[in-house]
């Protein structure tokens, strides 16, 4: 005999997925999930937009890495608060291993608590942390066949952040195409061309922010 429960059974991420975003909403906390190759300038993007941000809105942020702290350690430097998480070779984030994060941070005091992924196009993209937004960096200088690649990870992103901004003049990027292309994938998608070295292009990038969290 063949019995229908007619309920779906969850993954042990959907559960943590589920009870980490119960949280942020109790906490009326916005919760971003930050997706990039390495070295795309995730955590100097969000060092900028924490110092450029101070008194206006609260920041905070979870670091996934594979290994060392020395993201946490940087953005400990701007005064946010910051919690490690070193997966210890796992190449994407867990919602298990955030909502052990959530633990040591006091996110009723956040207004943003920015989750920074283990960089990889790849993977991180198919786990749910519990996040209201996914905001996705592709730099310059890695060049602009990676959302053809990758597409999945930019067919599922609120942002995108288009980064390095400075370096126009030295790297072969047909930014035109890469617009066109990540529309097609996603077309709502909210696309921002910045540098966090310079601010360039930063104001509009933190504006969606704002009004992401009035919302
Ligand atoms: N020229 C330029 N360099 C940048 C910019 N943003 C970041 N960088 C540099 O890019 C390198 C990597 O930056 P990170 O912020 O560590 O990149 P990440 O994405 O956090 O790297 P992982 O955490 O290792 O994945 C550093 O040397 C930064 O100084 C930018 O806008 N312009
Ligand atoms: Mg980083
Ligand atoms: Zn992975």
């Amino acid at each position: 005999m063949k019995v229908s429960l007619n309920k779906k059974i969850l993954s042990k991420n959907e559960e943590c997925a589920l009870q980490n975003r119960a949280l942020f909403a109790s906490h009326k906390t916005l919760c971003i999930n930050v997706i990039s190759s390495p070295g795309s300038g995730k955590t100097t993007l969000l060092s900028r937009t924490i110092r450029d941000l101070q008194g206006q809105v609260r920041i905070g942020v979870i670091e996934g890495d594979i290994r060392t702290d020395t993201d946490a350690r940087k953005i400990r430097e701007t005064g946010a608060p910051a919690v490690q998480i070193e997966t210890q070779g796992a190449c994407h984030l867990s919602a298990e291993q955030v909502t052990r994060a959530l633990g040591s941070m006091a996110t009723a005091e956040l207004d943003v608590l920015f989750v920074e992924n283990v960089g990889n196009l790849v993977c991180p993209s198919a786990f749910d942390l519990g996040e209201q937004a996914r905001v996705v960096v592709l730099s310059l200088p890695e060049g602009d066949d990676k959302p053809i690649k990758y597409p999945g990870t930019f067919a599922k992103a609120d942002v995108l952040l288009i980064n390095k901004m400075d370096l126009k003049e030295h790297v072969d990027f047909d930014l035109e195409r890469v617009i066109e292309h990540v529309r097609t994938l996603h077309k709502d998608i909210a696309i921002f061309q910045v540098s966090a070295r310079t601010g360039l292009g930063m104001d509009a990038w933190y504006a969606w922010l704002k009004e992401k969290r009035a919302l």
